[in-house]
């Protein structure tokens, strides 16, 4: 079985809703007069181009947009820039705009974080112990201190991280230390978070950095600033503030719109906002509210990566990831979604029109025409709530026709890595020692990281879900954020009877401990826990001194969004081999390809590639999984070997 092949320009018809038993969401909003991204792409009347899409378009200056062939040596810019040069430019702003994404949405964080700590909003400080943790990485003394002046200096060191302009980042130190010298060696470690953007915008400038490999050295930088800068201290202050999520059970898919409640969709990315949604949604006043409207209750729902924040947190059931935003709306069944920052589509009202739906944007950084804009911040996030949830009661009695497709499934989520940790070692031993073990045993081969956004462009889930059962049959443990995770919840991957899919080590491990072979670790601001894991699991030992040396690989089968660019650089940057699907941007230029995919892994050990094939991408990552246990030396305690010897003494 191979991927459905897709023709660019026209939209595979299934958001792997597998609404299977209910009639076609897609179909039937389509005869309602609701257009999604399926109908534009099939109407689309420009094909996408072909040096955009490779990365050999440049337009940064008013003598172009020049766009070149690099097999064609003339085929050079008016300046006289490379395609290798031209790609680099345009591979950094893309590192630049999925960075600052996280970045901005780490300041916000830090700053309701503070507002928290001084007592100014109603978030609490909830988890202490990781507050004290974070705090020795600040180098900020706990001893005889009240959580609240810890918590306060915390949240100034934190915010001051983003306007560092020299001396580096806290939170990269606790990387393994070969790691951090190598970086020191390279001279690649971000000096603040936000100098780095703006030294990429620079660089980029017409007639500025026109070294792709210098280039590449400045993605690099921001890239880090972002996964141990930006995305750490959002993970962090999230966690101590809303708590550190420990396993949950929950439900995913469409289904888990209510066909007789009040339907409240948080989407976006920060926890700020969902957080307040969901202190007041059981708010008895307001159901009340709903019961007088006709309906039995609220039912608070999440898309996107909000949607994982708040079932980590909460059980919060999530409707559907990135791909399923529009159909979400197509039920009829939504009262109103409200939504923070990123990965929105902006023909969200146009569908909400179509119905009684209201779209709420809240962000000022965020606003949609159309929509309805309501401001949130930290200081007044649970009057807000109150406000918005009041709004979608009003709306239920203008409720029309309704299709909610039948299908939810069971998902555990909230795998952070401090619950790795506990899970694994044990409430009183928490430690990586067993996972460590049970790869230099062979019976996990090592970790493969499954993250990212979902896709237009494929059969979507499809991709994601065939390159986690490769992998899992092939004894990796996978760990999954973001839509990947949520495309692999529909497809019942993140409960424990998944384990049946696992080859046998794997399988064992599982159902010893009664996990899933895939774990959800949360949002994509959350890779950096993954980060996390992999220093843990060195820190640990037996698996070399540096994540490069780990049995491990990554990779993003769906990718869209410049933040997942960001991702994978920062990924490799630490040392890991990282495949992203379909299609890659800097295609059309060997030379700066060859050195993503090849030249670089002489500087960091990580390396880039890409393969459109789900199968094929899961046999690069378990190939590199078995050349890092040949390189260790534990390739001879594969278990069938042991077996072998048992089974001759026997005999
Ligand atoms: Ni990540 Fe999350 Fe989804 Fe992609 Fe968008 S929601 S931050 S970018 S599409 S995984
Ligand atoms: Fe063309 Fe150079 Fe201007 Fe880019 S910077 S648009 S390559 S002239």
């Amino acid at each position: 079985m191979g991927t459905k092949r897709t023709p660019i320009g026209v939209a595979p018809r299934c958001l792997g809703i597998d609404c299977e038993g209910s009639t076609c969401v897609v179909e039937q909003a389509e005869g309602q007069g609701v257009v999604t991204y399926i109908q534009r792409m099939n109407r689309r009347t420009i094909e996408p181009c072909l040096f955009g899409q490779g990365g050999t378009c440049c337009r940064i200056c008013s003598f172009g947009p020049c766009m070149m062939i690099e097999e064609i040596p003339e085929s050079i810019g008016i300046c006289g820039a490379t395609p290798a040069t031209v790609a680099a430019r345009n591979f950094c702003r893309m590192v630049a705009g999925g960075a600052s994404a996280h970045m901005d949405h780490g300041l916000e964080t830090a700053f309701a974080f503070l507002a928290a700590a001084r007592g100014e909003s109603e978030y609490k400080i909830k988890d202490k112990k990781k507050l004290r943790a974070l705090a020795e990485v600040f180098e900020i003394k706990t001893e005889g201190r009240s959580t609240e002046d810890i918590a306060i200096e915390v949240g100034e060191k934190a915010l001051a991280e983003f306007g560092k302009q020299e001396g580096g980042i806290y939170c990269i130190r606790r990387a393994p230390e070969k790691r951090q010298e190598l970086w020191k060696k390279t001279g690649v470690l971000p000096r603040g978070i936000q100098r780095e953007v703006v030294e990429i915008m620079h660089r980029t400038h017409m007639g500025t950095d026109q070294d792709h490999e210098n280039l590449i050295f400045q993605a690099t930088r921001c890239a880090l600033a972002d996964g141990w800068g930006g995305s750490m201290i959002s993970t962090e202050l999230q966690d101590i503030m809303f708590g550190t999520p420990v396993p949950t059970r929950a439900l995913v898919n469409l289904g888990v719109l209510a066909e007789d409640e009040v339907n409240v969709v948080v989407h976006g990315h920060e926890p700020i906002l969902s957080e307040a949604m969901a202190m007041v949604a059981q708010d008895p006043e307001l159901i009340e509210a709903a019961k007088n409207a006709g309906a039995r209750g609220i039912n608070l729902v999440g898309v996107c990566c909000t949607g994982n924040e708040v079932l980590m947190r909460h059980g919060i059931p999530v409707a559907g990831s990135f791909i399923q935003q529009e159909v979400v709306l197509a039920t009829g069944a939504v009262e109103a979604m409200v939504v923070d920052i990123q990965c929105i589509m902006q023909s969200l009202p146009a569908v909400a029109a179509c119905f009684h739906t209201e779209v709420i944007t809240t962000s000022d950084r965020a606003k949609i025409p159309g929509a309805k804009h309501i401001e949130v911040d930290h200081h007044n996030a649970v009057q807000t709530a109150r406000q918005i949830i009041q709004r979608a009661i009003d709306r239920y009695p203008k409720r029309r026709e309704i299709n909610i497709p039948k299908n939810k499934m069971d998902v555990v989520a909230g795998f952070s890595h401090e619950t790795i940790n506990h899970m694994l070692g044990g409430a009183f031993r928490a430690s990586y020692r067993p996972l460590n073990d049970n790869i230099i045993n062979g019976r996990i081969r090592g970790v493969g990281a499954v993250v990212g956004c979902d896709s237009t462009r494929v059969r979507s889930g499809y991709v994601h879900t065939t390159v986690v059962k490769e992998l899992i049959k092939n004894n990796v443990l996978v760990l999954v954020t973001g839509c990947a995770a949520t495309a692999c919840g529909r497809a019942g991957l993140l409960r424990p009877e998944a384990a049946d899919l696992a080859g046998p080590g794997l399988r064992e491990v599982c159902e010893t401990v009664g996990m899933p072979p895939v774990l959800h670790m949360g949002s994509c601001v959350d890779n950096s826990r993954i980060l996390i894991a992999a220093t843990e699991i060195v820190r640990e030992g037996g698996l070399g001194d540096d994540i490069s040396e780990v049995p491990a690989a990554g990779c993003a089968p769906e990718w869209m969004s410049e933040k997942a660019i960001s991702i994978g650089h920062y990924f490799v940057a630490s040392g890991v081999y990282v495949v992203f699907g379909r299609t890659f941007p800097t295609t059309n230029s060997k030379v700066l390809t060859d050195y993503l995919f090849r030249g670089i892994a002489e500087e960091y050990g990580g390396k880039w590639a890409v393969e459109e094939d789900p199968v094929k991408m899961a046999q690069l990552m378990i190939q590199h999984i078995e050349e890092s246990r040949e390189a260790l030396g534990i390739q001879a305690k594969k278990e069938r070997v042991l077996f072998d010897m048992e089974m001759r003494r026997e005999l």
